[in-house]
């Protein structure tokens, strides 16, 4: 039967109601990537199996679908007007898509300044009221928890668990692509530490085996592996410009579990692991997506991982039009040529 995303698919595994109204854009379903060129740069002839679970190419463009799908059905069950998110981005499209899809009023609370265009267009565009703090996204959320606690509003950021219910299914999926098993490491960026908590949930209630957990940080933004609250996170991967992450506990107690590791990287190596998702592999992602990556190859040049003969999953948790600035700066700019044959002659047979 065609896909009719991840509720309709996973039925069984997600607590909702019988009676829940299913909100969906049929999301979930994304590919599975093999990524032999990148394999072959950051391990050389160590026979890894490099894949790329590509989120990007959800609904709204970013993994977040996953949860908010289950978090927008469940809301609309309980019968709730209006929810709210505090987002770098991400989270607040997807709400915006699913709640517009729901005919609920959506209310959205975003870092002035530090939204990355594609996301705003997309809030803006599904019609949500987006209000810009002057704050970080930590300000941002600890607004949207009071205002829920004492007005009729549903609050979908991840604290609220039904988005791990919907999140946890890209584990179920990882496992189903690689023939029934789990990877033996998965990499991920972490900011607000839900999709790392969601992603160890689905492993365990999956029974497919267990991976170990790879999470990145950026480096100006990296309270976890730093172990205190970072007051004035800076990155510019902006969705992950996180401080104070809600999940912070579950994360680290999946890292434990997992025998994982968590690790800094720099923005540079985050831009340099971007770059070559899209020129080795054409596969365009948000500057956030590639931290994994970037964490993967930091981890293997220290010697902490071993890819030998492994197989590995990075998640690539957005779409690169979601952030067109950073990749317009990052880019040699088209040339310009009269539009002549001659012109054209010069330019190939240089
Ligand atoms: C592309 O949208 O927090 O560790 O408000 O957009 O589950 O927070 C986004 C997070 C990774 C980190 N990659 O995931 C938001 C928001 C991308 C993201 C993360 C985000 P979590």
């Amino acid at each position: 039967m065609a896909w009719q995303g991840l509720i309709q698919q996973y039925r069984a595994h997600i607590p909702l109601a019988a009676a829940a109204p299913v909100i969906t854009l049929n999301e979930g379903n994304t590919p599975l990537i093999r990524a032999d060129r990148l394999a072959e740069q950051i391990a050389p002839g160590t026979g890894l199996q490099l894949y790329l679970k590509y989120e990007g190419l959800n609904p709204t463009g970013s993994f977040k679908d996953r949860g908010m799908t289950v978090a927008i059905s469940q809301a609309a069950y309980e019968g709730a007007k209006t929810v709210i998110c505090a987002s770098t981005g991400n989270t607040a499209a997807s709400a915006a898509a699913y709640a517009a899809r729901a005919g609920l009023r959506c209310i959205v609370l975003v870092p002035e300044g530090k939204i990355a265009l594609g996301k705003l267009a997309a809030c803006l565009a599904y019609g949500a009221e987006v209000i810009s703090i002057e704050g970080s996204f930590d300000d941002g959320l600890r607004l949207v928890r009071g205002i829920s606690q004492s007005y009729p509003i549903a609050l979908v950021n991840s604290v609220n668990p039904w988005r791990l219910e919907g999140q946890k299914t890209g584990a179920f999926e990882i496992c189903d692509q690689l023939g029934g098993r789990a990877p033996d490491w998965h990499c991920l960026p972490v900011g607000n530490a839900g999709n790392i908590s969601a992603y160890w949930l689905g492993y365990k209630e999956y029974s497919r085996g267990w991976p170990r957990l790879l999470g990145g940080q950026a480096e100006g933004a990296a309270p976890i592996v730093r172990g205190r609250v970072i007051e004035k996170p800076e990155t510019i991967a902006t969705a992950i410009r996180i401080g104070n992450p809600a999940r912070w506990q579950q994360a680290v107690a999946a890292l434990d579990e997992s025998d994982g590791l968590i690790t800094d990287v720099s923005d540079e190596q985050i831009l340099s692991s971007w770059k070559q998702l899209a020129s080795l592999e054409g596969v365009f992602v948000e500057p956030a997506s590639a931290t994994g990556v970037a964490a993967l190859q930091k981890e293997i040049a220290l010697g902490h991982l071993d890819p030998t003969g492994k197989t590995i999953v990075c998640v690539l948790t957005g779409h690169g039009l979601k952030d067109p600035d950073t990749a317009i700066k990052m880019a040699t700019l088209p040339r310009s040529i009269p539009a002549t044959m001659e012109a054209l002659i010069g330019v190939v047979s240089e």
